[in-house]
């Protein structure tokens, strides 16, 4: 690797952080069941003592994504554990986001159901989440809605569409200047006929109506078949209206898989976009790259492990592509040349630079079996294995 590329792998490195979500080391399933494994985590201590460990071992995983009703079970009043959690295990509390989707009451919605109490309580809880993440100093309240339909002619979609405008609006009023709204858009399950907040059309729309620090989301699981990801992220940088990824990847639909275990050059592309723009405009958009996955078989620290490192390897390749090269071939039309300058910088086994980087950070050069020579595997399993053993693992 010629010096200048091992010195823009570098600089990539050193500013690329990735967020780890608390669900993430739980026992998660789907409907045909759960797989529960010994040694993950349901408290949150012990959910942050897993990210500390992934951050510990690749040192740029510093924030935890928290789910409210997961992890501040008791809202405000659990600020303080999460505090002394995030400071045992050497993390940061990362982006609050709100449960929307879990409560009986939100069968038909919560911003969107036609009870009007239900609407105000689902907005309580967005504020009460707006609150923790002032109190926890953390910036992003990242929205995901559930809310939709199964059966056309069941809801009324405009209707709908403007409470949540009118809510989204009083959630980013509630907000301090250093706080955002992130909203995520995706375009069906758990509803199946209509999603309030389908596509980045949507997730744009109410974002401007919101106000100035409402953003776009994009999880990369949350797109048809084939759609082109990189173009509405090349889109919302243009608009500057991206403000964060949930990172996966999929065969099918939303399946939360491993990043980059189906189609890394996907991520690559996305990647891609963002240090093109940047070389462009000389300006570094101020987004939140964050990890939104279900381990339902691997083991999950493991999973997140290989997640972080198999993103740091994308993120690095995607430094090598050589701009100037690209926007010339691109005036020209040169298709083949500038296909050519992705193509050769993915190709590009940028390992041994990362390696080099982890030595000169004093991390394990192999985070992987540095994890699990620690013995943090077994240690963790003995402690968490008789409560595990326990848990329902039935969906009907
Ligand atoms: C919805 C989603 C959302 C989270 C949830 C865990 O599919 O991507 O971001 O709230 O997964
Ligand atoms: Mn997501």
């Amino acid at each position: 690797m010629r010096q200048t590329q091992s010195e823009a792998v570098f600089s990539a490195l050193e500013a690329f952080r990735i967020e780890l979500p608390s669900w993430g080391f739980a026992n998660t399933g789907t409907r045909f069941g759960k797989f529960t494994q010994a040694a993950a985590a349901s408290t949150l201590a012990e959910k942050l003592s897993d990210a500390g460990q992934v951050h510990a071992l690749t040192g740029v995983c510093p924030t935890v994504a928290l789910h409210v009703l997961w992890d501040l079970p008791n809202g405000l009043a659990d600020v303080p554990e999460v505090e002394a959690g995030a400071k045992r295990y050497g993390v940061r509390a990362g982006s609050i986001n709100p449960n929307l989707f879990q409560d009986q009451q939100y069968k038909h919605g919560s911003l969107g159901n036609p009870d009007a109490d239900i609407r105000r309580a689902a907005l309580a809880h967005i504020l009460d989440s707006v609150e923790i993440g002032r109190r926890l100093d953390n910036r992003d309240i990242s929205l995901w809605f559930a809310d939709g339909s199964n059966y056309p002619g069941t809801q009324n979609m405009r209707r709908r569409k403007r409470w949540f405008a009118e809510a989204l609006q009083a959630a980013h009023r509630q907000m301090d200047d250093a706080q955002r709204l992130l909203v995520e858009y995706k375009p069906f399950e758990p509803a199946f006929y209509h999603t309030d907040i389908a596509d980045w059309g949507m997730a744009l729309e109410f974002s401007r109506l919101a106000g100035p620090r409402a953003k776009v989301l994009v999880d990369t699981g949350h797109h048809y078949q084939s759609q082109n990801i990189e173009q509405i992220v090349a889109w919302l940088l243009d608009l500057d209206m991206l403000g964060g990824f949930h990172f996966n990847d999929r065969r099918y639909a939303d399946d939360d898989l491993t990043l980059g275990s189906i189609d890394p050059y996907q991520i690559f592309r996305i990647f891609h976009e963002i240090r093109f723009f940047e070389w462009e405009t000389g300006s570094r958009p101020d987004i939140a790259y964050m990890v939104d996955q279900s381990h339902n078989l691997k083991g999950k620290i493991e999973a997140m492990i290989q997640t972080v490192t198999t993103a740091q390897e994308l993120w690095a390749k995607s430094a090598l592509v050589d701009h100037r090269k690209l926007a010339t071939a691109q005036e020209r039309s040169e298709l083949v040349d500038a296909e050519n300058c992705l193509k050769d910088a993915f190709s590009t086994d940028v390992r041994p630079a990362i390696a080099e980087w982890s030595r000169s950070r004093g991390l394990p050069t192999d985070p992987l079996k540095a994890f699990r020579e620690s013995g943090y595997l077994e240690r963790i399993t003995g402690e968490r294995a008789e409560r595990n053993a326990a848990s329902v693992t039935t969906y009907a």
